[in-house]
């Protein structure tokens, strides 16, 4: 039960360098010494120190740490990266126990951490549910065990199903608002907390979205288009976005990045935006896009809209139905799987 409540203290501590630490995980850790918190820290920035370093450098009467437990939501790293072994640290302190929330998936520690610590006599324990410690760092563990951005689709539809009326470039008429006000602040906050954003190039030209953030603060993700054989977004939509965009095309597009890929082959091209910095990606739209990534359950995380009107006809939502919450937003019937 204390270890429990000192291992919720390290996720409150990891979780506020959200967005801050890619490629690197959130982590929080905190020294315990007889049932009171004596040092804490957190990983604040990628590059810089890990979360056990600063906390045992807070620790104030450094002569209690042999006395002490160590809890950390990720097991200590046992690899010369750009910061050296936090395992080293721990031992050269001689801290009495350690606690670990979840073991780290990086093959460069995977284990040797624990490993490392039991060999010095260290007493090592796990959290009793790793889930929350994985979840905290879903999109790393995803990125080191998969090799490949972690993936959120979302999309509004219509309560008889449909995403959108059938639109043509002859009229260019509006795309169809389905969801509220509530749920396009959901929307833009997804998107500070995402480091790409796909659409397809039908969308592209048809919607000519600036894919930033707005009604809520941070980055805009970066914009990846993906372009087939029938639509090409036009050079002058892809200068105006702020952030400068990734096109996956079979082509080049000159003075754009391009990752040359069939557009259909997923699995090949979704690997590489890890390349450019995108290890998190919000697939908005259209529906064949959607509906690709779902058949190669490419699934990690949905979020589904329902607003209220019906349309009779129109574009098809993609089917999806492995939601595990449902919430009621406004008028909007939110679900989400996680
Ligand atoms: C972090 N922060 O608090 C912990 C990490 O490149 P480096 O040297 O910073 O090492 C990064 C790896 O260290 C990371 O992938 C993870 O496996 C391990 N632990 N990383 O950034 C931390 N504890
Ligand atoms: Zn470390």
């Amino acid at each position: 039960m204390t270890d429990a409540k000192f291992l919720t203290r390290c996720l409150q501590l990891a979780n506020q360098a959200r967005g801050r630490t890619y490629p690197n995980p959130m982590v929080g850790a905190v020294i315990v010494h007889r049932g009171k918190i004596i040092g804490e820290g957190y990983h604040k920035l990628a590059g810089g120190p890990h979360a056990e370093v600063e906390a045992i450098r807070s620790v104030k009467d450094q002569s209690l740490l042999a006395l002490s437990t160590l809890y950390c939501s990720l097991e200590p790293c046992a690899h010369h990266g750009k910061t050296p072994p936090c395992c080293e640290l721990i031992t050269k302190h001689n801290i009495s126990r350690v606690v670990i929330g979840s073991q780290d998936p990086n093959h460069n520690v995977d284990g040797k951490g624990i490993q490392h610590l039991r060999a010095h006599g260290i007493q090592v324990d796990f959290a009793m549910d790793s889930a929350p410690f994985e979840y905290l760092n879903k999109e790393f563990f995803i990125n080191q065990t998969l090799l490949r951005p972690m993936v959120t689709l979302k999309w509004a539809q219509t309560k008889d199903g449909f995403i959108d009326r059938v639109r043509s470039t002859d009229t260019m008429e509006r795309a169809l608002q389905i969801s509220g006000t509530s749920s396009m602040l959901l929307t833009h906050r997804l998107r500070s907390s995402v480091t790409g954003i796909i659409i397809s190039a039908k969308t592209a030209v048809l919607d000519v979205p600036s894919l930033t953030v707005r009604s809520w603060h941070g980055p805009s993700p970066v914009p990846v288009i993906v372009v087939g054989n029938t639509y090409k977004p036009s050079i002058s939509w892809l200068e105006s976005l702020e952030v400068s965009p990734v096109i996956i095309a079979n082509e080049p597009y000159e003075g754009f990045t391009t990752v040359i890929a069939d557009s259909n082959d997923i699995t090949f091209w979704l690997p590489k935006l890890l390349e450019y910095g995108i290890g998190h990606v919000l697939v908005e739209g259209g529906a064949r896009l959607l509906t690709s990534f779902i058949c190669e359950n490419l699934d990690d995380e949905v979020l589904r809209y329902t607003g209220e009107m019906s349309i009779e006809k129109g574009v098809p939502a993609p089917i999806y139905d492995q939601f595990n919450k449902t919430t009621i937003l406004d008028s909007d019937v939110y679900e989400h799987k996680y």
